[in-house]
């Protein structure tokens, strides 16, 4: 399982826990439900998982995750969506919302730049 793990890691560019809530499903506003998820940056997507574990067994069986597709995306700090700190929001393309936490302020931060990279990058594409 590690060995396929770190095979296919290969191509990612970075994952870890942050807690994540959906705010919005293409315009309509949703409960928030916060949740500590794995996010797996991968090319161009944000891939979602409940954990290292639940990744390694839908690679192994090729079953799909639950995603954000970056291309046309928006990423921006947001204050007032919560009580919470360190706090960014994605918007889709689709007119999805995401808000995506932690307390480690490192941690957001270095998600929110590669992120907004990847974004800035496929814009240009
Ligand atoms: O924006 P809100 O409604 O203050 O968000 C809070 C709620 O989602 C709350 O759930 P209930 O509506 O079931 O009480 C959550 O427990 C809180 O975490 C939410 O606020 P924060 O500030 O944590 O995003």
């Amino acid at each position: 399982d590690n060995l396929i793990h770190k095979v296919l890691l290969v191509n990612q560019n970075k994952e870890g826990i942050l807690n994540k809530t959906k705010i919005s499903d293409r315009g309509k506003k949703l409960r928030k439900n916060w949740s500590a998820t794995y996010v797996v940056l991968c090319k161009e997507r944000l891939e979602f998982y409940k954990d290292a574990k639940e990744l390694t067994a839908n690679l192994k069986s090729g079953t799909k995750s639950e995603y954000i597709d970056l291309h046309g995306a928006q990423i921006e700090w947001t204050n007032e969506k919560s009580s919470r700190k360190n706090v960014f929001q994605i918007t889709t393309e689709s007119g999805n919302e995401f808000l995506l936490q932690s307390e480690a302020d490192i941690t957001v931060q270095e998600w929110f730049s590669v992120i907004r990279n990847t974004i800035d990058s496929l814009g240009t594409v």
